[in-house]
């Protein structure tokens, strides 16, 4: 639940604008990343108030883009300032910061013979998902800028393509390809000419990197001490000095006995005995820190296929399958899967198997977050900092199997209503329910609300409990646009998520409901 909660914090100054970012329902067919911005130029713009670090700042952003034909082109120009109005110079130093204010140049679609684009991906998906399933590089946007690219091509000779992704291209770690085509298109065969097979391969070259570590020392600068000093990460005491050169290492004002004192017993080896009478302390818990000096990867490769049994004006259904396995550990397959269109409907069903040590959709939504994060050990009274990857979780994730539903409805003048299922099982596994749902509501000219939407789910639970909505497997979030005027709206945004922090199967409001909202007014020109 602790992930959700900064990933749920970290997207809030985001939705401020109001299109494009939201929350996913998995299964979601592919979003464009929210930058389908037509023919012509358009600027948008936010105020409001950002909480950064723990302070907080007043900003403008602006956004201009300009469309015509297949391509796009749109900036994210953010302005922040302090609480005494200075602008914050930070990110308008250098000419990368200035790269950073990309948000996308892009052009064509997937469809195209050739496109391509730079900048961010909000929900990069591969296949049908067993190794990209809505990945997202703006994570933790703005206070983290990645300028991603793809890049692709479709052949006429046998429908051949390929794609390359990365999720920056400074640092180019987080990298997928895909190779596809229709092999059987020359035979005229039925159904199995429009036969679509497609190779993926998802890497992360180097999990450890969402710590950055300034004086590649090894030790991460989030628990390095001294994160510009490469010979010296700890200072137990905080007092400047760091503990290998510290006579008085957990600063109590005791000399250190050279017993347990390396620095101590070098310098001064015989202390205890010149001074027999003065008491040392023998009370020193240095902590201690795991040093990362090699990148650790990880590779996931995947095939899948597609092929359309109906194709018709008012009814489609396509048949699927994809088969994934992460290098190293297990393997997963969906098969089969069924997406169908049909009026204003969108339906998908999937059965999955999931072998032990495997997870479906390795690089997801929250996959910017997850790939490591710091563990602090107690051991007696020492600390031990480290890291630990998402890959150290798939040595004890259990078989599974069970099946997926996607349904959504768009009712043009109404709005959108989206809902999915899933319920595995497995001999080790008995938290495989998930529900999603969300109902989003166009315009309503009466009362100048534009745009509203609430989004719900229950995630990894025994069952649904749809007697206590709010429990600790459960997250609610909704927005609120609503126009000022005819270049201005007022953006609300609300998220709620759970926990059980006295656990007694129960969520109490108000202490056990982290709530958060925001406000802005957006404006165009
Ligand atoms: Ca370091
Ligand atoms: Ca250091
Ligand atoms: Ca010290
Ligand atoms: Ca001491």
């Amino acid at each position: 639940m602790n992930k959700c909660c900064i990933f749920l914090l970290v997207l809030l100054p985001l939705t401020l604008f109001a299109q494009g970012l939201q929350n996913t329902i998995p299964g979601d067919p592919e979003i464009d990343d929210g930058t389908g911005y037509s023919d012509g130029f358009g600027m948008s713009g936010v105020i409001g108030a950002l909480t950064m670090d723990g302070e907080t700042y007043s900003q403008l952003r602006l956004r201009p883009e300009i469309g015509f034909g297949k391509f796009g082109f749109g900036l994210d120009i953010d302005l922040l300032f302090d609480s005494d109005g200075n602008l914050i110079k930070e990110n308008w130093e250098d000419w990368q910061d200035y790269i950073d204010k990309i948000f996308y140049i892009r052009y064509g679609t997937r469809e195209d013979p050739f496109y391509a684009k730079v900048g961010s991906f909000s929900s990069y998906v591969l296949g049908h998902g067993l190794i990209f399933d809505h990945y997202s590089n703006v994570l933790r946007y703005p206070s983290e800028k990645n300028v991603g690219a793809y890049v692709g091509i479709n052949t006429f000779f046998s429908g051949i393509g390929f794609e390359v992704f990365t999720h920056n291209i400074y640092k180019n770690e987080i990298i997928a390809a895909r190779l596809h085509g229709n092999p059987l298109y020359y035979t005229k065969l039925p159904y199995l000419e429009n036969l679509k097979i497609g190779f993926n391969m998802g890497i992360d070259r180097n999990q450890y990197d969402k710590y950055p570590d300034s004086d590649k020392d090894g030790v991460p600068d989030v628990y390095d001490a001294f994160p510009d000093d490469i010979d010296y990460c700890l200072d137990n005491d905080l007092d400047g000095i760091p503990d290998q050169v510290d006579f008085d290492i957990n600063g109590n004002g005791i000399i250190d006995h050279p017993s347990v004192n390396p620095w101590v017993a070098e310098n001064l080896p015989d202390i205890n005995e010149i001074y027999p009478n003065t008491e040392f302390d023998m009370d020193v818990y240095p902590d201690s820190v795991t040093i990362y000096k090699h990148r650790q990867d990880i590779k996931v490769f995947s095939v899948d296929y597609n092929i359309p049994l109906i194709e018709n004006a008012i009814f489609n259904l396509d048949h699927y399958g994809e088969y994934a396995k992460i290098d190293k550990y297990g393997s997963g397959i969906i098969f089969p899967g069924f997406s169908s269109k049909f009026s204003i409907f969108h339906a998908k069903l999937e059965f999955c198997y999931f072998a032990d040590q495997f997870i479906p959709g390795y690089f997801d939504r929250l996959y910017d977050e997850q790939r490591s994060e710091v563990r602090i050990d107690r051991i007696g009274s020492r600390y031990v900092y480290s890291l630990e990857t998402k890959e150290q979780f798939l040595k004890s994730s259990s078989a599974s199997m069970g099946w997926f539903a996607y349904l959504s409805a768009d009712i043009l003048k109404f709005g959108t209503i989206k809902i999915a299922y899933q319920d595995m099982y497995g001999s080790h596994m008995n938290t495989g329910k998930s529900l999603w749902a969300s109902v989003s509501a166009n315009s309503l000219d009466v009362i100048r609300l534009k745009e509203a939407g609430i989004s719900y789910s229950q995630t990894h639970t025994r069952y649904i409990d749809f007697l206590h909505p709010r429990n600790s497997n459960a997250a609610l979030s909704g927005n609120v646009v609503y126009s000022l005027s005819s270049n201005a709206d007022i953006i609300g945004t609300y998220s709620e998520i759970y926990t059980d922090t006295n656990r007694d199967g129960k969520v109490q409001a108000p202490t056990e409901v982290i709530s958060s909202m925001s406000f802005g007014v957006e404006f165009r020109f």
